[in-house]
This record gives structure tokens, sequence and C-alpha cells, in this order.
């Protein structure tokens, strides 16, 4: 059994029923449950300024899987709900992330955990401080300490 952290994005059509609707998809998962999800975080988008605000969360799964059916499940919820991949940076109706699993370090062409940018984020540090607040990003640092340097302010609790 594998403890992953998946963050969720979403600033289009009804952002917050996306998370729902993305967290119910992963209950369904086979041999994995969804253990703890964060409050739901309104933020500023990150990258290109002309596009929505964001809802953001982060969830633990325990998982049976590998990372690569991981992977394969979320992308098929992503698809399922919409998400189109022609913009980089650009607006979208689903972002499902694989940060961590477990303590594995991977790095092939489908998959770099931990998630490269994360360490930078403060709309993926904040919640996923708020449901494991231990959390050390392999090769990088406490995450509790990545959050009071980075800027979280502009978040938003929504639920
Ligand atoms: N900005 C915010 N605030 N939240 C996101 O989930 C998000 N996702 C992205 C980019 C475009 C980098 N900006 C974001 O992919």
């Amino acid at each position: 059994m594998t403890k992953a952290y998946i963050g969720l994005g979403s600033n289009l059509d009804d952002p917050q029923s996306q998370l729902k609707k993305a967290i119910i998809a992963m209950e369904m998962v086979p041999s994995t449950s969804v253990v703890k999800t964060s409050s739901f975080y309104r933020s500023k988008p990150v990258g290109p300024q002309d596009q929505p605000d964001y809802v953001n969360a982060v969830v633990e799964l325990d998982t049976e899987l590998s990372a690569s059916v991981v992977l394969d499940y979320v992308q098929a919820i992503e698809n399922e709900q919409g998400r189109e991949r022609k913009i980089k940076w650009g607006a979208r109706t689903l972002d499902l992330d694989i940060l961590l699993f477990g303590d594995e370090i991977i790095n092939n062409n489908r998959l770099q955990i931990p998630h490269v940018e994360m360490h930078n984020r403060g709309f993926v540090l904040l919640p996923l401080n708020e449901i494991f607040p231990d959390c050390m990003i392999p090769g990088v640092g406490a995450v509790s300490s990545l959050l009071q340097e980075d800027n979280a302010e502009d978040l938003v609790k929504l639920i």
C-alpha cells in the first residue's frame, strides 16, 4: 500500500463541481481509496493572468496500484471531464497532478515525481500542508517551511 497525494485544479465550468466530481471518480478507482481531502481554495492564476481564478485542493490516496497505473486513471478522469490540452498554462476544466507517490522518485517520459513545480506553488503547498503537516518533499524539504517562504497569502479557503 502506498500513500499518494494528488493535486486538483480547475478554473472553468464550475470549478468546485469539477473538483467534487473528480474526487468521486477517484473513489471509484480499483484498489484505491481517498483517505483525506483538503479544503477547497480559490487562488489567483500562476502563469498567464488573463484567465479565471482557480479552485485548488489536494487529496490523499491509499493505493495498491503503481504510479503509472494511477496516472492512467487520473488522466482518464481528466479526459472524462473535458480536459483539453491545447494551451500550455491556459485555462482548464480539470487538472490532476500526482504530487507524491510514497517516497518514490520517478523520472521518465510520463511522470516526474515529486512533481517538479510543487514546491513553488502556494496552491499546492497550502492544501497539502493542511492534510499532511509533516510532509517532506524528497530532495526539497519540509512543506511547512516552504510554505512560510512561499506566498500563499492570496489563497482564499472556500469549503
Ligand atoms: N494557477 C493556479 N492558481 N492553480 C492551478 O491549478 C494552476 N494550474 C496551472 C497553471 C496554469 C500553472 N496555473 C495555475 O497549470
